[in-house]
């Protein structure tokens, strides 16, 4: 059993062989300039302080062996996964599909949905494409976590509030035990981020639990 002792709003304790960090969306098309995220009108360089933080928290799990998802948000390529509310919706400069500088945005097999070189899935890591925000809706995730009989879950990725919070949301309600790595996290909107901190760990932890990448190397390396 490992034990984060300071982390927030109490003690996260977790089996290593039970839990799995989940990193979301690290892709070239929300951290780059020319994908997805530029194209709804965000500064992209607002993302990159979570590099190191998720960099930190991957060493540590794998060297403790823990199981490591990396999830994509993109579509096929004839868009039949993309529901037509969110292509259309507001005036970006590109829209889902679209031929851009890295390729058709947030198409998979392109080179904006490619996790950042930084953050590279290793050989036996597991990747999930997704086509929503949440990276249980219309995946295979849930029964791949129980088919390993993971409880808990360390969560890391981009953004804050759209992806990870949703997907930690979904987590929560299906009985995982998560917690979200306040420095391997990041949003285009900064208050947001901390938003999201002071939401999850609300109420007696009402979403899950906060700590930084640092708190888990420790907790992993005892
Ligand atoms: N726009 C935004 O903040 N995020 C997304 O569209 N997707 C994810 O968060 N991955």
């Amino acid at each position: 059993m490992s034990r984060i002792d300071d982390a927030q709003p109490f003690a996260y304790e977790f089996t290593p062989s039970r839990t799995a960090v989940v990193v979301i969306d690290m892709q070239r098309d929300f951290l780059e300039p020319g994908g997805f995220g530029e194209t709804l009108g965000n500064d992209v360089s607002l993302l990159a302080p979570a590099i190191e933080g998720t960099a930190r928290l991957l060493n540590a799990a794998r060297h403790a062996g823990l199981l490591i998802i990396h999830t994509r948000e993109c579509h096929k390529p004839d868009l039949s996964d993309c529901p037509p509310a969110k292509r259309t919706r507001g005036a970006p400069t590109l829209r889902i599909g679209d031929p851009g500088p890295m390729g058709r945005i947030l198409i998979a097999g392109e080179p904006g949905s490619d996790i950042i070189p930084a953050l590279a899935a290793h050989p036996g890591e597991i990747v999930i494409d997704k086509p929503g925000k949440g990276a249980f809706h219309a995946t295979g995730l849930d029964a791949l976590l129980r088919s390993r009989r993971i409880t808990h879950l360390l969560f890391a990725g981009v953004t804050t509030e759209v992806c990870v919070q949703t997907t930690m949301r979904e987590a929560n309600d299906r009985g995982y035990e998560c917690l979200l790595v306040e420095d391997a996290t990041d949003s285009y909107f900064p208050a947001f981020k901390q938003a999201v901190l002071q939401m999850v760990r609300a109420q007696s932890a009402i979403v899950g639990w906060t700590a930084s990448s640092t708190q888990i190397a420790a907790a992993l390396s005892e």
